[in-house]
């Protein structure tokens, strides 16, 4: 038996309809034709994809599907290795890697661009190699762990002498971790004024390539001070997005590196992940009186970038990877049906060894890669296989939900045994069912009644004889009724009614 509203949301929504009536500045009540604002653009990590394959895919599938970004791999030369993570050992701030040339990487950006889709490039600016013994790089460069000739000697490292290793032993010293070496990599002394200018100079260098932002790889480790000190030497308008893992207790925290961007928010993939494995389910959205988000352990939503796992998680803490295939785009589903933070999908390769690189040629040149004809998971992937998770008929049809709701309100959620669905105030509907019994939720909605094509099996399609390509779904007396099998997910939205029958 459907359970309409729990206790916990028909209470808030009464609190919500009540303070709406004495005018307080609640969620507003939801009207059909509310118009939404603008939506904060999806993107996509695609790990450790060469730049030819993402300007294909720019073209082909993320310009069409409506991505607003790409994050890519590390762009700079970096240590010689099949794994990985050698892209995130810089050796230089050429910008020459297994992932491509300067040229190609610029050619990327301009495809990209005109496709409609903006590049961020994963900046390592804390660190450079993490082995001991002196070495040559990707393209050629020699070095030692803390020479770089050109670029950073001896003088430009912190050598903290806080552990006998060197490295971080304790995340709870915001000494250790800022000044000392994560896993040996060489440490930038990031408050000294020449090392800020090299880090300038590098990232001005992948701003003149036209790139529209970074991500500030092992943020943490760098004090949020020196952070903004090099960022803000950067045109105004370029997208910081700051990797600052969130760890209990600890003192350097994500909010620390709020006022000068974006960051990544870790709770958010780690609280979506419980009810999906549980199926018991409760609203994580809060509003305060001001009508500002205040949900526990997260930064404010215009400063998230929301995820559900990454290329450090899928091989670590996450619960919900390309390897739980129906639970994952049941994942992605709520992530790109949510009103919080600017979503960003992730998009790897199948992998067993944790430490295993993308498919490579003999000159260790990461493979093209192509996702045409990929539309969803598949049981079982061969190792170094793409899974193209941008391509999959759900991902791209909850894109266009994003899109189309904008930035109206996520209401009150309802439940049906382990399945759970909201509305998106006047504008979508959207709903998962984790479990194994097929589920049926009716959502109060103010969309207009009538039919909708259901964007997770296929949406709009006029080519079949009902308009949809998949389901279709009735919004009828003010309630979205939608039927979901076990392992399911569902969606509808403004834009996506069915055309009457012909
Ligand atoms: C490789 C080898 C090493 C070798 C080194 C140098 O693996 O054995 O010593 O080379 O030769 C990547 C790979 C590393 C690789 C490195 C360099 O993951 O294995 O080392 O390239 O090639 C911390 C940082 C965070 C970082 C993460 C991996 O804070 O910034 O470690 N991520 C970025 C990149 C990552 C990359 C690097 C940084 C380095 O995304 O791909 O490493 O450029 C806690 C702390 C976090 C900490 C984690 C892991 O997190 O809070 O700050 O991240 O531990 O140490 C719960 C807890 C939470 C915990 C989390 C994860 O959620 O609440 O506190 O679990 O465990």
């Amino acid at each position: 038996m459907p359970r309409t509203l729990t206790v916990a949301t028909f209470t808030g929504f009464l609190v919500t309809a009540v303070a709406v009536l004495a005018g307080c500045s609640a969620q507003p009540a939801p009207t059909e034709h509310v118009e939404p604002g603008e939506a904060t653009g999806a993107g996509v990590q695609l790990f450790q994809l060469p730049w030819t394959s993402i300007a294909d895919e720019c073209e082909q599938t993320l310009g069409p599907a409506g991505f607003a970004w790409v994050l890519t791999s590390p762009p700079n030369e970096h240590i010689v290795g099949e794994q990985w993570w050698t892209s995130y050992q810089p050796v230089s701030h050429r910008i020459e890697s297994r992932l491509g040339t300067r040229e190609e990487f610029a050619d990327m950006v301009a495809r990209c661009d005109a496709a409609g889709v903006e590049i961020v490039a994963d900046a390592v600016i804390n660190h450079m190699t993490g082995q001991n013994t002196a070495g040559t790089g990707f393209a050629g460069t020699a070095f030692e762990h803390y020479d770089y000739p050109g670029l950073y000697g001896p003088g430009d490292f912190h050598y903290c002498g806080l552990a006998a290793s060197g490295d971080i032993e304790d995340y709870g010293s915001r000494e250790q971790v800022q000044d000392c070496e994560l896993v040996n990599l060489a440490d930038l002394d990031t408050s000294s004024e020449a090392v800020r200018a090299k880090t300038v100079g590098y990232l001005d260098d992948l701003l003149s390539l036209g790139v529209a932002g970074v991500r500030v790889d092992a943020a943490k480790h760098m004090a949020a001070d020196d952070v903004e000190a090099i960022v803000s030497q950067l045109p105004g308008g370029t997208r910081i997005l700051s990797e600052v893992i969130r760890g209990a207790g600890e003192p350097v925290q994500p909010e620390e590196y709020t006022g000068f961007g974006d960051v990544f928010e870790f709770t958010y993939g780690r609280d979506l992940a419980q009810p999906l494995q549980s199926g018991v389910w409760s609203d994580p959205t809060l509003r305060d009186a001001d009508d500002e988000y205040v949900r526990a352990q997260h930064v404010p939503s215009d400063r998230a970038i929301v995820f559900v796992d990454n290329h450090d998680t899928e091989r670590g803490e996450a619960k919900i990877t390309y390897k739980r295939g129906d639970l994952y785009v049941l994942a992605n589903v709520l992530m790109l049906g949510d009103d919080y933070g600017t979503p960003v999908v992730y998009s790897g390769y199948a992998f067993t060894d944790r430490d295993a690189g993308p498919r490579a040629d003999e000159d260790g040149r990461a493979q093209d890669a192509s996702c045409a004809g990929v539309d969803g998971p598949v049981d079982a992937y061969e190792d170094g296989e793409r899974t193209c998770v941008q391509s999959w008929t759900a991902i791209r049809g909850m894109l266009a939900f994003h899109d189309a709701v904008g930035d109206v309100h996520r209401m009150p959620g309802v439940e049906s045994g382990d399945a759970y669905g909201f509305e998106r105030a006047g504008r979508g509907v959207v709903a998962v069912n984790p479990g194994e019994a097929a589920e049926t939720l009716e959502i109060p909605t103010t969309m207009p009644a009538g039919d909708y094509c259901d964007v997770v099996s296929g949406g709009p399609d006029a080519t079949t004889e009902d308009g949809c390509r998949g389901a279709v779904f009735i919004v009828d007396d003010g309630v979205a009724t939608l039927k979901l099998p076990g392992r399911t997910a569902a969606a509808i939205h403004i834009d996506a009614a069915a055309p009457p029958a012909s």
